[in-house]
């Protein structure tokens, strides 16, 4: 096992990664900007190098800044947590010319899984569903237009190299195609530097579903089954839950298979995520995948017992999986996951100051990850999530009423927080039968607006 092992994140996630080194006996250095000086990931770390000013270009997503502070740390291995520098390939192959492992799959995977259109190609080489769509790159209107009339309206123009919900236009007829096209790939250019469009056919409010995998490094593969994250805003999740009401366990189990043989052949390492889109018939289409450790992870630890921090330390450091995980994974349970944000719970401006009191929950079934505490500093640099708050219980009905009971105890004061955007949502008859898509908040704050006039 590693050494010592830099951290190069903030907030939760740093302290979350921190925590799983400290557990395996690894020595721990953190990086923090100016802005984050009195933060716990920097009180809690063995060694601490300030890497710049509060701006994330000039600090967290300096590749040489975070390099020279590994460098002068010496240590072995640089762990990314979530956003930031965790899917940039190149700094994974600045990381590995400078003799350091980077705990995530190789740059050649990440930038494969980056290019959404080419990780869509090997997804349906390996029989993993696609949704119907074009065969490659739009070069023209006029090979969108026959693919458009292949596939049938409604369809969705997307860039190769966008994701998580930027560079895409839906199109719903032959006349509004010209002009869709032209906005998509202009926004793309200037969004990604690269304008390359691809078409899908459009689903309608559809369910957003995760399957949680882990590879090991000599080609073994697990699927740790799904995460139901349909409760989004803007792409921004709020709350996400596993296992999913939808997927039965035949699917379940087709699904986790099809992913197993397909990663061990694209040469996949480390924890990855495969996004699909569910619709109305319950059918599942591969969209993207995300090639790092995953805020909601922690609905995945509840389910399987599995650490999956550790588990990417031990990958890394060469393991094979039969020796980290059980010897069969089972789902025991349910667990929900809020996502707290340091914003207004009606106009989600974000909300950044000091927080004066700071109550976290706890009791039988329910954890908090969080870099927060009483007089500590919310920085208006980076973004809004102060803590995540997990329920598990054996049924999804104890989880919720484990969620509110927690929700009720959670109590900050001096900042703005989603605390009763969470509550309002739990009270909901939808959410609480389990009958949810990706268009559920729309027209939750929709009504919400109604009946505040
Ligand atoms: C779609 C779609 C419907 N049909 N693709 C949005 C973010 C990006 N990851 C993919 N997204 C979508 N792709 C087809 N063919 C609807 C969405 C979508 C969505 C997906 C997941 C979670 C929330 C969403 C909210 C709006 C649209």
């Amino acid at each position: 096992m590693f050494r010592k092992v830099l951290v190069a994140n903030r907030g939760e996630i740093a302290l979350r990664v921190l925590n799983a080194c400290k557990e395996l006996g690894i020595r721990t250095v953190a990086v923090y900007s100016e802005a984050d000086r009195n933060s716990l990931h920097v009180r809690f770390a063995d060694e601490a190098i300030c890497i710049g000013p509060p701006r994330l270009s000039e600090s967290y997503l300096n590749v040489p800044a975070v390099i020279s502070a590994a460098e002068i740390a010496d240590v072995e291995a640089i762990h990314p947590g979530y956003g930031l520098l965790s899917e940039n390939a190149n700094f994974a192959e600045v990381c590995r010319a400078s003799n350091i492992k980077f705990i995530g799959p190789p740059p050649e995977v990440t930038r494969l899984m980056g290019e959404k259109e080419k990780a869509r190609q090997a997804m349906k080489k390996a029989k993993v569903p696609i949704l119907p769509g074009s065969d490659g790159i739009l070069s023209s209107v006029e090979e969108a237009q026959e693919w458009a009339k292949k596939v049938g309206f409604p369809v969705i123009l997307k860039a190769k190299a966008g994701g998580g919900g930027r560079g895409m236009r839906i199109v719903r007829s032959e006349d509004e195609l010209p002009n869709l096209y032209h906005a998509a790939n202009t926004e793309a250019a200037n969004a990604f530097g690269n304008g390359e469009l691809y078409m899908e056919k459009f689903i309608e409010n559809p369910r957003h579903i995760e399957f949680q995998m882990l590879a090991d490094e000599h080609g073994n593969v697990a699927s740790l089954f799904e995460r139901e994250c349909s409760i989004q805003r803007r792409h921004q999740k709020l709350i996400e839950e596993a296992p999913s009401l939808q997927v039965t366990p035949k699917l379940r189990d087709e699904i986790g298979r099809t992913l197993c043989r397909c990663l061990s052949e694209i040469g996949y390492q480390n924890a990855g995520t495969v996004e699909f889109l569910m619709d109305a018939e319950r059918h599942l289409y591969f969209i993207e995948m995300n090639t790092r450790i995953q805020v909601e992870h922690p609905v995945t630890e509840a389910i399987t017992g599995v650490d999956m921090v550790k588990a990417q330390l031990r990958i890394a450091g060469g393991e094979r999986l039969d020796a980290i995980l059980p010897s069969k994974l089972e789902i025991r349970g349910h667990a929900i996951e809020c996502r707290i944000n340091a914003e207004h719970p009606r106009k989600f401006t974000p909300s950044a100051g000091q927080i004066s009191v700071f109550n976290v929950p706890g009791g039988n079934g329910i954890r908090v990850d969080t870099a927060q505490y009483a007089e500590g500093v919310i920085p208006p640099y980076y973004d809004s999530l102060i803590a995540k708050l997990i329920a598990y219980g054996l049924t999804r009905d104890e989880a919720i009423a484990k969620m509110e009971r927690a929700l009720s105890q959670f109590v900050v004061q001096g900042i703005e927080t989603s605390i009763s955007l969470h509550q309002e949502i739990f009270k909901d008859q939808a959410f609480r039968e389990g009958e949810f898509d990706t268009g559920f908040m729309e027209r939750f704050l929709a009504a919400r607006t109604e009946v505040a006039k």
